[in-house]
């Protein structure tokens, strides 16, 4: 299991673990700096937090947090830009991003799609029902991980049919959106069945509440959790592990790689 790591740059003052930490563009440049010497591959930088009941941010306020970070750390890294917004999209492109993270998996904004299909983009595509202000309302589901299965599939079609190249899709099952703590563990164990794809998984269960909900702790103590839930989702086949402990992921991998061995 050799999963690339995705490293948390949020330029917030409200993300659920790490809000107002990085919201200065140099701490935040200092910050992506930080986990790729850690082992992160890819910095996905976010300028809005999606954390559940988050106010929504406005086009010019989330451009003023994302761009000067993003043009300061394409250089050092692959950069994937957290974002719904075409216009966030497009200016971090232009200044170096080269991935699109879109948590509403190109739903969110008419324009997203063809602009990704235009600049020849990687796209994530994620699974949320409704939006963040919503979506912890109640969630059902007959079975959680058939029914992610079939949205990120009616997903990369969309996408496809928009123009973007199949090859730079990559799905999410959004581990924390919509989900109770039942409904996440269930994807976790069953995370391999999305593999069923044919399409690169990205899965982020960094500090989320659902460890908390089995033990808890509050967010700056689900480090072991993460842990446990990633090394999972590598061994069942992430390609992509979405964390903010770049070190302490990269350090849990290589041992269970080396104990596998
Ligand atoms: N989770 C968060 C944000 N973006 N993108 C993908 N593809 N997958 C995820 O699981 C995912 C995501 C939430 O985490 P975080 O960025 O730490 O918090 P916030 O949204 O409050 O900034």
């Amino acid at each position: 299991m050799k999963p690339k790591l995705m490293g948390i740059v949020n330029v917030t003052p409200d993300s659920f673990s790490d809000g107002g930490r990085y919201f200065d563009a140099g701490a935040a440049i200092a910050h992506g700096v930080e986990l790729v010497r850690d082992g992160a591959d890819i910095l996905d930088v976010g300028g809005e937090s999606t954390r559940p009941g988050a106010e929504p941010v406005s086009v010019e306020e989330e451009l003023r947090r994302i761009e000067p970070v993003v043009a300061g750390l394409a250089e050092t890294a692959t950069v994937s830009i957290d974002t719904s917004k075409a216009a966030v999209a497009r200016a971090a492109i232009e200044v170096g991003a080269s991935i699109v993270n879109d948590v509403t998996a190109l739903r969110g904004d008419p324009e997203m799609a063809a602009l990704c299909a235009e600049r020849g983009v990687g796209v994530v595509l994620m699974h949320m029902p409704g939006n963040p202000r919503t979506m912890q309302d109640d969630p059902r589901y007959e079975d959680v991980v058939d029914e992610v299965k079939a949205f990120l599939a009616e997903r990369v079609e969309a996408a496809v049919a928009a123009g973007i190249a199949e090859e730079r899709v990559w799905v999410d099952p959004g581990i924390g959106f919509g989900k109770t703590v039942e409904h996440n563990l269930e994807l976790l164990h069953r995370v391999g069945e999305l593999r069923e794809l044919g399409r690169p998984l990205v899965v982020g269960t960094s500090r989320k509440s659902f460890i908390g909900g089995i033990d808890g702790s509050g967010v700056e103590d689900r480090v072991g959790g993460t842990i446990a839930s990633s090394v999972i989702a590598a061994a069942e086949g992430a390609d992509v592990l979405r964390v903010h402990d770049v070190a302490e992921i990269s350090q849990a991998l290589a041992v269970a790689n080396a104990i596998l061995a």
